[in-house]
């Protein structure tokens, strides 16, 4: 199970630059905006983005359009990015 102690800087480039392209550093959060044809399928992704917030125990916040969703993650009660976090954001990416 990743940790969940918050990153220092150095931590969190590292991990970033080792995360597919797209992912942004934004106030703490590390978010995505993926783009689909159509709405289903815009929410078959949400839907398995759930799932795995649900195995890791972990939830993003997302913002859902007709064909966008915006994934943001960050881990709460460490106020900061964690291990958890990049962890999840590479499981989404892979729904995608
Ligand atoms: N999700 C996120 N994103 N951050 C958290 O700190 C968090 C969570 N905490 N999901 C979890 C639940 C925690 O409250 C439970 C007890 O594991």
């Amino acid at each position: 199970m990743p940790d969940t102690t918050a990153l220092n800087d150095a931590d969190v480039r590292k991990l970033h630059a080792d995360l597919p392209a797209g992912w942004e550093i934004e106030q703490n959060e590390l978010a995505k905006t993926f783009k689909f044809a159509e709405f289903e399928a815009t929410m078959t992704f949400v839907n398995a983005v759930a799932d795995i917030a649900r195995v890791a125990d972990h939830h993003p916040d997302m913002r859902v359009g007709y064909n966008t969703a915006r994934i943001a993650w960050t881990t709460h009660d460490a106020g900061g990015l964690t291990e958890k976090d990049f962890a999840c954001a590479a499981k989404t990416d892979a729904k995608a």
